[in-house]
């Protein structure tokens, strides 16, 4: 019997790795820091039957066309925006990708911002760890506290909740929401309130993104709904950065329209230097690191290699994203 290939695009975590050799496959990961090219990607996987996708490198449709005899795609990833679903469907290749172990992870990220943005921490940190500091004016540059506000999510699904429970926890706010279905047992669990998306905006005082990017969430964040915001409102982003319109952003930070934010995703990723948000004292930009930590990357690496030894076995993979093609 031939040993089966599992290209993985970026390293991961050892017991991933662990996990596919154990079973017997071949594993060969992409190094170095550049991500693939389409044509590098189709390339390597010629010779691969199953492929472990870190981060959001694209699987396009002339990908998948290219590659029709992979018996399986393992997203390290809860999001899958970046996959042609309906062209891996129509070949019949199975799509996982990492849900749950990695809810709680991404919302500390987003909890981290919202306290962070509110008390302007990172960029009086900049100051500090650049030498600039010449001591505090006892009314510059103030921070805003939780205590109470209204916390607004869109997206109340698994990592929404986790943040909403944070919050809830750590400052007592109070919870609304908007889905496009609404969510009554977690309206229940944390007495969070459904609203309109007009609502969500005129209402929240901090507004935290935990939806999925599609055609219908696309720079659903722009000119016409942040000018609807409250100016003391606080926008926090850490799902994917074209749900929000960044010159859009930056205008309302810098006409006041609305007072701060925090983001963890930008578009394009990574932001580009010359980006006027990152000159602004109101704004935290971090790289990418909601699941970014030990527990939650392991967990990742994992959950995506038990998926691939599934295809493998041609059982279906347990978190796959295109059960239809076993209709
Ligand atoms: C990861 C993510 O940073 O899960 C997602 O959708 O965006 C993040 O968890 C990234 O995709 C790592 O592979």
């Amino acid at each position: 019997m031939t040993t089966k290939k599992v290209f993985v695009t970026k390293d991961i975590p050892a017991k991933g790795i662990q996990l596919l050799e154990e079973a017997g496959l071949e594993v060969v990961v992409h190094q170095g820091d550049s991500t693939l090219t389409e044509a590098e990607l189709i390339e390597a996987c010629k010779e691969a039957d199953l492929l472990l996708n870190v981060g959001q490198l694209p699987i396009t449709k002339s990908f998948l066309e290219a590659s029709s005899h992979l018996q399986g795609i393992a997203l390290a990833s809860v999001g899958f925006d970046h996959v042609d679903l309906e062209t891996a469907t129509s070949l019949g290749i199975p799509v996982s990708n990492t849900p749950d172990v990695l809810s709680g992870a991404t919302a500390d990220v987003a909890f981290l911002l919202m306290l962070a943005v509110s008390r302007k921490a990172f960029f009086r940190s900049k100051e500090v760890m650049d030498g600039k500091w010449k001591g505090f004016g006892f009314t510059e540059e103030l921070g805003i506290e939780l205590n109470g506000k209204t916390l607004g999510i869109l997206g109340l699904g698994r990592i929404g909740i986790e943040m909403a429970k944070k919050a809830k926890g750590a400052y007592n706010m109070d919870i609304i929401y908007h889905n496009r279905n609404r969510n009554t047992e977690a309206e229940e669990a944390l007495d969070a309130k459904y609203v309109s998306f007009e609502e969500l905006l005129a209402q929240s005082d901090v507004l935290s993104v935990h939806t999925n990017l599609s055609d219908e969430t696309r720079h659903k964040f722009n000119k016409d709904a942040f000018a609807k915001m409250k100016s003391s409102a606080i926008f926090v982003n850490t799902a994917r950065g074209a749900i929000h319109h960044e010159a859009d952003l930056a205008d309302a930070l810098r006409d006041g329209q609305i007072w701060g934010a925090g983001l963890d995703v930008t578009d394009p990723e990574p932001m580009t230097a010359d980006s006027p948000l990152l000159q602004m004292s109101n704004v935290c930009v971090l790289p990418h690191i909601g699941s970014a930590t030990i527990e939650t990357r392991t967990a990742m690496a994992e959950m995506a290699a038990k998926n691939l030894l599934a295809a493998w076995n041609n059982k279906q993979m347990p978190q796959i994203v295109n059960a239809d093609i076993y209709k």
